[in-house]
């Protein structure tokens, strides 16, 4: 299959993996490349060194290209982007923020550069500063989000950019595709739907949180403090949502929520920890492989876009 995305980045399948803290590591990323589609490592709030190994690691388990996701709200961003370039990384994501202080450096590198965006006007943005695409996503997403639905951004950014444009956020499967598909998207992000991979090295418990999940299970967390992060709710969250509704500072919220992710993701605890995910969780029924995830989305697509041509 050929669109814009799979040319820019030679890639079989116009599939990415999300860039997630604490799960985008060597093993997922490396797994999602070799099926066909772009794994990412998460930089997240990792330093320098460690997303060099983590980059190193991958290159180990797959020929296939493999991007770097940078969050640009973490203290060792300028050190990961200045990384990415000495390991000749060939694709970057990134995440809540603009990558302007160093996308001139990335793009003379010869480094496909895609930024994630949750407006229309950092879509234009992003345009201007040089991007060769942007992920359009909605608040559907687990992690830190914005305000405007998948189905009402996607479209709104694809009228506004001539680069070509993902869709992320709450897609999950081959419906969610072409309905991305059929809003203007060349290629989608799936994070949720790859964290309950057979290859993720996340806790059981957390997957089988994911599986367990009904469409109503997760809640947004910093609404007040501008920090808005979706994740299904537990212990964790009705603590949080208690001291943000009696006005508790944005430091004091911070702190209850240091290394909860972690908690999650690698102990297994799942009440006090934070278990980031979509909306769509409640879709995921099954752990698969990366490879089958990907073959059965392609697989769906392609059978429910003749489905919708055969419409008169
Ligand atoms: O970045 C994400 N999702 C994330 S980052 C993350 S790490 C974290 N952990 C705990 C608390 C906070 C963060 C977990 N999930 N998605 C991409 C994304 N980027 N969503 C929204 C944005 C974004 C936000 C602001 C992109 C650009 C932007 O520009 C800033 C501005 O001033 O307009």
């Amino acid at each position: 299959m050929r669109t814009r995305i799979t040319e820019l980045l030679g890639i079989r399948c116009p599939i990415l993996q999300g860039g997630m803290a604490w799960v985008a590591e060597q093993h997922l990323a490396a797994a999602v490349s070799a099926a066909g589609g772009l794994g990412l490592i998460g930089g997240a709030n990792a330093p320098g060194e460690a997303v060099r190994g983590m980059v190193r690691s991958a290159r180990e388990l797959t020929d296939k290209p493999v991007g770097v996701n940078v969050m640009l709200m973490s203290p060792h961003a300028a050190d990961v982007a200045r990384v990415v370039i000495e390991e000749h990384v060939p694709v970057i994501t990134t995440g809540a923020g603009i990558p302007d202080r160093y996308i001139k450096d990335w793009k003379a590198a010869g480094i496909r550069v895609i930024p994630v965006v949750a407006s229309v006007a950092q879509a234009r943005i992003m345009e201007r500063l040089g991007a060769d695409a942007v992920i359009a996503e909605g608040t559907e997403s687990g992690g830190h989000i914005g305000e405007t639905t998948t189905m009402a951004l996607l479209p709104q950014v694809a009228d506004a950019v001539r680069i070509p444009v993902i869709g992320a956020g709450g897609i999950a499967d081959g419906r969610g595709m072409l309905a991305a598909f059929a809003l203007g998207a060349e290629a989608v992000q799936l994070g949720t739907r790859f964290v309950a991979s057979k290859e993720a090295v996340v806790s059981d418990a957390y997957k089988e949180r994911i599986l367990a999940a009904k469409d109503i299970d997760s809640t947004v967390t910093g609404r007040r403090i501008g920090h808005p992060v979706r994740s299904l709710r537990n212990e964790m969250t009705r603590e949080y949502l208690k001291l943000e509704e009696a006005g508790r500072s944005p430091e004091e919220l911070e702190a209850l929520t240091l290394g909860t992710l972690r908690r999650a993701v690698q102990d297994g605890d799942i009440k006090k920890g934070t278990v980031m995910a979509g909306q769509c969780a409640g879709l995921i029924r099954e752990i698969k492989p990366c490879a089958e995830i990907i073959r059965d989305i392609m697989e769906e697509f392609r059978l429910l876009a003749e489905k919708v041509a055969a419409y008169e």
